[in-house]
This record gives structure tokens, C-alpha cells and sequence, in this order.
């Protein structure tokens, strides 16, 4: 053997840069001996007396975090032999205080149990234990218990059968529907994995936008052939559906979900996809949204859709997930209050087996959103949360947007439905309304893309949704820090400098993008400054309908002098927002239209803050980068690199951000730029053309 030949081979594999890859699952070796040595007195077996294929995954995921931390074969046994050390995985159905996926881990006389209900239960504890250790916590007296919060913790892929994917920027889509049923890419398991440790227990693998043709045989192989790779992991697959289906693959002249023969044709065809995949989870439907088909293009409303596909999927335990993300082309309508609109009358109309999924706020994905009115308004509805991890308007996969600040802040809001305290959060896992069912949906980041996400601390976002998802009290900072520790770095000073990096990325972006209140700047591709865009197919997809720039202010009046969308809110809200004196600033202009000239609480007036935020948010991208640049002895190479790269663009944008606000607001508010910021260097139609060519195809 050439040893020179293999020494090289091992030196450039370890030496090699860090992909991204491996995500949050890298397990390293610890390198602090004597905390390697304690955690390995107490991880000599791992004992499982089952066949089942989930606690067998359960036991491999363990085996392979322990191999990579430890740096041994820790071998899985059927009976430790009355060995103490061991990990002793065990299902037990009698255990009041979890719920069927919740899990219990307890260290007693160097036995380490981790006990489940289901063999689900025992997975997210193994994932559990991992994290324990990955993030350096004592598991002397380990004793924790935990229980999901809400039952469908769910990834909404925007994929598509070409493998393009609406809204992603990490690459082409993971499912290579030309390669399925019969070559299995090993990716699909690393998926699985990913989303098992942080508690997704369901995929909806197609674009919301979607084709029929997963509906059809050929397809349904292709989408079994994935639902066998993600069982073992507790994930359960879903799709999307084309509601006109029935005509066009199914030759019906109709779609009319009153019809009996469409009835029938949605029977049969749930009855065919059991057959195909016995644990199917069910559809999510858009209809009668943004020019797709639905119920109402045949005089019936959206119960009547959800009920007729309910009622096919039931027999089989299945479910109806129906987006209420629906407003219509009515250039005078506020379309803040369409999907208010629609959906409150039906309260109480949907089958059992529907849940009514609700984007956080009453718009689309802003930055900063107020949450939507219809969160407590259904009490007989349930309703599940719809965030969005992709960036459609974060700046894609090059700004730096760490999102769990825009998941809590939305779950911690207050509706007031039931009195004080009566949040989101409470809404969405049932307890306010005692909901028979639960869902929360994270529209999908991942793509092809080597490291999954694009931008490396992307990865953070579907992280800290699952986290969330499970356990909405968690905290963004605690999440930040979890996620830094497991992903890049354990030294305790870079570990504090990137998550408070993470934290406040939110913020700057707002700041530079749309401060006090701002939304939808954009058009097109919705990634560069346009808040001049003024026409459109229709009016609200123009960027002035929603910021309503004139002679004398700025914003959307939606008092009762204005659209009264307010009105939709319980009083105790409305109290908070409809007096542009006490309204918190990160709303304003979401209510209220302030003169440019108005003095603001800051003690400045709109014009200054609005130009204030606007400066100090782009410079403040340098903060991130001088701290990003701070934990480079930390962070792996290629990891920092990839980072420091897309902070470099992120500068150069975020001064065009502000360039084209304040230059474009300028002509408006006819006000010099205050001190002591400069004026930009370039004109507005400098700025426009540079826009432009986002737009050029
Ligand atoms: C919008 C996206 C569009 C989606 C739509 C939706 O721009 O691509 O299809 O949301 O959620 O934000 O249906």
C-alpha cells in the first residue's frame, strides 16, 4: 500500500472545506476531552428490543451523532445485560404527560431512557439527546419532557415537474420527478433526517400553483416512491391539487364540487393514491386565488370546495389543507381585508377534516406585517399558520434576514378574542378554541443548491421553524444559539457574536427595506427597489397602492376614514392602532397616513425617521459584515467565505435600497436629506435603470 498515497487521501478529506451539507446534523468531534469522555461513560450501548422501522431509525440516528461526536461505534444491542451506560429506547403508551409524538429522557444510576407513547415519540427524544450533546449541556440528572404543540408541523415545497421552483433560490427542485420511482437520490433521506430531527412530521411536495398531473398514476408512483423514504422518518407527504382536475385529466365537462360525478371522480382518486401510498396525508388547495380556478367559477364558495375533496379523503383519514390567500382584482377593495372577507361567514361550514391555512399576515410574506384579522375570528375553524421560509421578499438568498423574529412576533400577537393573552399562538394550537386539529406550514427554503438554502445561515430559518413549530414558546434567541452551536461553531464568543448577528438581521432589513410600516415595494421578481412602479394587469400589484405616496404624506389609511380594514380587529387591537399618536411606529404606516411633516414620538418628524431608518439601516449592513468578519478563525473557510460574500452584496443593496426610497420619496415630500447623512450620489433615474435590468428578460 502507498501510505503517502493515503495520508494524502485523508488529509485533503478532512481538510476539506464544509459544504454545508451535512446542515445542522454535522456532529463533529467534541474536542474538549474530558466532556467527550463524561458524555461517552454514559453512551456504551444503545438498547433497542423492537423491530419497529421508526425506533430503528431512532437507534441509527443515535449511532451515527455518537460515532461522529465521540468518535466510536457505539453498537446497538437488544439487552445492555444489566450494564450500566447504556441509552435504553422504549415505547410506552402509558405516559399521561406526552402526547402521541411527545418524549421523555431521563438520566438515572447511568442509564439514560428515552421513552415515547409511539416509536415517533422515541425519534424526536434520540434527536433530542443529540442536541443535548451537540450543544455542550450536562446530562448528569438529564431529565426532559416534551411534547409537540401542534399536530401538522409541515413543508410547503413550491416545486414544479421541471424542477423549477416558484419562489426558490437555493437551486432547482430536490424531487427529480424524472429519475422517480426507480432511482431513489440518497438526498431524500438526508431530507427526511433533517426534518425528523427538528419535529416536521409533514411535505406537501408540490407547487401550490399545481399541475394535475400528480394526480395522475404515473405520477402518484413517483410521489409513493418519495413517501417510502420519508416513513421511517415520521414524515407524512401531501399535495397540491389543481381544483378543475376532473376535466382536465379527468375528461368530466365540470368541476363543480356540487356535481355528483365530480364527487365520484375525487372518491375514486383518493381511493386510487391509498393505494399507492396507504399513509397519505392529504391536499392543500389554492383556489380562487390569483387567477387560479375554484369552487366560486361555479357559484359556490370555498366550504363547498373543501368539503366535496373531505369527503373523498375521509374514508382514508386524510385531510384538507385550503389556503385562505385570496383577494380579488378590485383596484378599490383594500385587499388587506379579502381573505376576512371570504372566510368569516363560513366559520363553522368546513368538514372535520379541513383546516383553513392562513398566511401570518393579511398581505404576503412583508417584512413587517401586521398579523391577520382572521386569527381568532373562526372559533369553529380550524386554523393553521402559513409562514414563509423561502425570501420572496427577503432579499432572496443573498440579504441575511434570520426569521424567527417575524414567526414570534407574529405567534406572540394578541387578538384579545378570549380577553388578554389570547394569541396567535393559542389560536393556532387549538387551545384557544379547543381545534380537533392543528397545522403550521413553513413555505420550503431548500433546494438543490449543495448546502440546501443558498445562503448558509438560511439554514437557521427552516431550523428555527421546525424548532417553533414544535414548541411555539422557544425563544429566536435560544434558536439562534442552538442552531449556531450544531452548524458552525462551539467557541462561546463567536457563538454569542453570530447569534446577536442573527438577531438583529431582521431589523436592519426592515430598516433599509420597509421601515415604519412600508410594504411591497416591489413588482416582478420582487427582489429589487421600485416603489415608483405604478402600472400593472391590476392595480394591487402596483408598489403605490400600497404605500400611497403624495404631496401630503405617506401611507395606507385604514381607519374608518379610510378602508376601515381595522375594523376586522377585536376593539383592544383596534385601540392600539387606529391613533397615528400612539400607534407603534413599526405599524405606522400600515394604518395611517402621516403627513411628511408630522413629528413622530422619535422626536423626529416622518420625513427625518423615514430617512433615518433608511441611512442607518444600510450602514448598518457593515456591522454585519465587521462582526461576520470577527468570527472568521471560528467558522469553517468555505462557510465564511460564502458569507462574507453575500454580506458584501447585501452592502452594495441595501445603499440602493435606500437610494431609490429616498430619492423616489424626495419628489414627494420635497425635503432635503437631513443631517448628518449625505445626499446619495446618484439621481432616481440612475437608480431606475438599475432596476430595470432585474426586469429585463
Ligand atoms: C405570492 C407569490 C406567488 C405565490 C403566492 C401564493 O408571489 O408566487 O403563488 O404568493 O402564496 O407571494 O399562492
Amino acid at each position: 500500500m502507498n501510505y503517502k498515497i493515503v495520508f494524502l487521501f485523508l488529509f485533503s478529506t478532512l481538510c476539506r472545506a464544509d459544504d454545508g451539507y451535512r446542515l445542522w446534523l454535522k456532529y463533529d468531534p467534541i474536542k474538549d476531552a474530558g466532556q467527550r469522555a463524561a458524555y461517552a461513560r454514559s453512551a456504551q450501548f444503545i438498547v433497542l428490543n423492537s423491530t419497529s422501522p421508526v425506533l430503528k431509525t431512532a437507534a441509527e440516528e443515535l449511532q451515527t451523532g455518537l460515532q461522529g461526536l465521540l468518535g466510536k461505534t457505539v453498537p446497538i444491542v437488544a439487552n445492555a445485560g444489566g450494564k450500566t451506560g447504556s441509552i435504553v429506547l422504549t415505547v410506552n403508551p402509558n405516559q399521561p404527560q406526552l402526547n402521541e409524538e411527545g418524549y421523555q429522557i431521563l438520566n438515572r444510576q447511568n442509564t439514560i431512557t428515552i421513552t415515547g407513547k409511539t416509536g415517533f415519540g422515541v425519534l424526536y427524544g434520540a434527536f433530542a439527546l443529540l442536541r443535548h450533546l451537540q450543544t455542550r449541556q450536562s446530562i448528569a440528572q438529564l431529565s426532559l419532557t416534551s411534547s409537540p404543540k401542534i399536530q401538522h408541523r409541515m413543508l410547503n415545497h413550491w416545486d414544479n415537474t421541471d424542477a423549477s421552483i416558484e419562489r426558490g433560490y437555493a437551486g432547482e427542485s430536490l424531487w427529480k420527478w424524472y429519475e422517480l420511482p426507480e432511482r431513489i437520490d440518497p438526498r431524500y433521506r438526508e431530507y427526511a433526517r433533517a426534518n425528523a430531527s427538528i419535529g416536521i412530521n409533514g411535505t406537501v411536495v408540490n407547487n401550490v400553483n399545481a399541475s394535475s398531473r400528480f394526480l395522475t398514476a404515473e405520477y402518484l408512483q413517483k410521489v409513493a416512491a418519495l413517501a417510502n423514504v420519508f416513513r421511517p422518518y415520521g414524515i407524512k407527504i401531501y399535495l397540491s391539487v389543481y381544483f378543475p382536475a376532473p376535466k382536465t385529466i379527468g375528461g368530466l365537462k365540470t368541476a363543480d364540487p356540487l356535481d355528483p360525478e365530480v364527487n365520484q371522480w375525487w372518491a375514486d382518486k383518493a381511493n386510487e393514491i391509498y393505494k399507492f401510498i396507504p399513509d397519505f396525508g392529504g391536499f392543500l388547495v389554492k383556489a380562487n386565488s390569483e387567477g387560479q380556478p375554484g369552487p366560486q367559477d361555479y357559484g359556490r364558495n370555498h366550504a363547498d370546495g373543501a368539503n366535496m375533496l373531505a369527503k373523498a379523503l375521509a374514508p382514508h383519514k386524510g385531510i384538507v389543507i385550503w389556503r385562505a390567500f385570496v383577494y380579488k382584482a378590485d383596484g378599490k377593495a383594500d385587499r388587506f381585508k379579502a381573505a376576512y372577507d371570504e372566510f368569516k361567514p363560513l366559520d363553522g361550514q368546513f368538514e372535520k377534516n379541513v383546516i383553513v391555512q392562513v398566511k401570518n399576515g393579511p398581505i404576503d410574506f412583508q417584512p413587517r406585517e401586521p398579523f391577520s384579522p382572521i386569527f381568532g375570528m373562526m372559533p369553529k375553524t380550524p386554523l393553521g399558520m402559513e409562514f414563509q421560509l423561502t425570501q420572496e421578499y427577503l432579499g432572496f438568498a443573498t440579504h441575511l434576514v434570520y426569521e424567527a423574529p417575524i414567526f414570534k412576533e407574529c405567534l406572540d400577537s394578541d387578538t384579545y378574542v378570549s380577553g388578554k393573552g389570547s394569541t396567535v399562538a393559542k389560536v393556532i394550537d387549538g387551545s384557544l378554541h379547543d381545534y380537533t386539529m392543528t397545522a403550521i406550514a413553513g413555505v420550503a427554503n431548500t433546494g438543490s443548491d449543495r448546502n440546501w438554502t443558498g445562503h448558509p445561515l438560511a439554514q437557521a430559518n427552516w431550523y428555527a421553524f421546525g424548532r417553533l413549530a414544535w414548541d411555539h414558546t422557544l425563544s429566536s434567541e435560544v434558536l439562534a444559539d442552538e442552531w449556531v452551536k450544531m452548524t458552525l461553531t462551539n467557541e462561546p464568543s463567536s457563538v454569542k457574536t453570530v447569534t446577536d448577528l442573527l438577531l438583529k438581521s431582521r431589523e436592519i432589513y426592515v430598516n433599509y427595506n420597509t421601515p415604519l410600516g412600508l410594504s411591497r415595494p416591489w413588482t416582478g421578481v420582487h427582489f429589487a427597489p421600485e416603489p415608483w412602479q405604478n402600472r400593472s394587469s391590476r392595480p394591487d400589484w402596483t408598489a403605490v397602492y400600497y404605500h400611497r405616496a403624495d404631496s401630503v404624506g405617506l401611507g395606507f389609511d385604514r381607519t374608518a376614514t379610510g378602508s376601515n380594514a381595522l375594523a376586522q380587529y377585536r376593539p383592544e387591537v383596534q385601540r392600539q392602532w387606529n391613533n397615528p399618536e400612539t400607534c407603534p411606529l413599526p405599524y405606522l404606516l400600515w394604518f395611517h397616513h402621516i403627513a411628511w411633516t408630522k413629528k413622530l414620538n422619535t422626536g423626529r418628524t416622518l420625513w427625518d425617521e423615514l430617512c433615518t431608518r433608511f441611512y442607518t439601516g444600510a450602514d448598518s449592513v457593515g456591522w454585519l459584515q465587521k462582526q461576520w468578519a470577527s468570527v472568521k478563525k471560528d467558522i469553517d473557510p468555505e462557510t465564511f467565505a460564502s458569507v462574507a460574500g453575500r454580506l458584501a452584496t447585501q452592502q452594495k443593496e441595501a445603499v440602493w435600497w435606500r437610494d431609490a426610497w429616498v430619492l423616489y420619496l424626495q419628489e414627494f415630500s420635497k425635503q432635503p436629506i437631513p443631517a448628518p447623512f449625505k445626499k446619495p450620489e446618484r439621481t432616481l433615474k440612475e437608480v431606475k435603470e438599475l432596476v430595470n435590468i432585474y426586469q429585463l428578460r
